[in-house]
């Protein structure tokens, strides 16, 4: 049994004046920086877009909010966020970036998008991510980061349906709340799904 830690699209553009501010996104940081020294593995995945990229409402003309059929798909038109190589994109940081042993890009595909770190949304292509974990005989793969209701959900779903034993820290993760219950309705999600639901107080206290 062994035990990682993937930290999801911790980035400057989902904290506060972000280009697609989570509310209170910051406040996981310090949390999770408790929490590093508790893993021997950390990985972190990076939302990392081209210009023009197929889930930019600019892209299309469209406006922000609304929901477009994308290769069959339905695709929420997002601002312009997570360019590749701009400081939106870098990860935030008071994030003590040094206990990070591997990065994961995601998204970088112009026409698709990927909400989860495992697969692009219509699971065509993987990130690698699986891969990685497979190599390194990882077993245990705890999640916290930005946003629950959207890329640490698809990525905590995905990452029971590869077969890892997956925990959820819920006071480690943040949500875009479009609707107001949108996380609280994904956390129920994940856990329905086989994710087991912990807060960091559990994994400290073990540590
Ligand atoms: C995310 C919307 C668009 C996320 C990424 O990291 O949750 N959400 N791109
Ligand atoms: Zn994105």
């Amino acid at each position: 049994m062994t035990q990682v830690l993937l930290l999801v699209d911790v980035q400057n553009d989902f904290a506060p004046g972000g280009a697609l501010a989570v509310p209170q996104g910051d406040e996981i940081v310090p949390i999770i920086n408790q929490l590093l020294p508790c893993f021997d593995h950390v990985i972190a995945t990076k939302d990392w877009h081209p210009k023009g990229h197929a889930s930019f409402a600019s892209t299309h003309g469209e406006s922000v909010g609304s929901v477009i059929d994308l290769r069959g798909i339905k695709q929420m038109m997002w601002p312009d966020h997570c360019v590749q190589n701009t400081a939106g994109a870098q990860l935030i940081a008071s994030l003590q970036q040094s206990h990070i042993d591997h990065v994961v890009l995601k998204g970088t595909q112009l026409s698709i998008d990927s909400y989860s770190g495992f697969f692009d949304n219509q699971r065509q292509q993987a990130t690698g991510l699986e891969a990685y974990l497979r190599e390194h005989n990882y077993t245990d793969v705890y999640i916290a980061g930005l946003a629950t209701d959207y890329c640490v959900k698809f990525t905590a779903l995905d990452s029971v349906s590869c077969g890892f034993n997956t925990y959820v820290i819920k006071d480690a993760c943040r949500g875009v709340n479009i609707n107001i219950n949108d996380s609280e309705d994904a956390f129920k999600e994940m856990e329905n799904s086989g994710c087991k639901m912990v807060v960091s107080g559990d994994i400290l206290t073990h540590c």
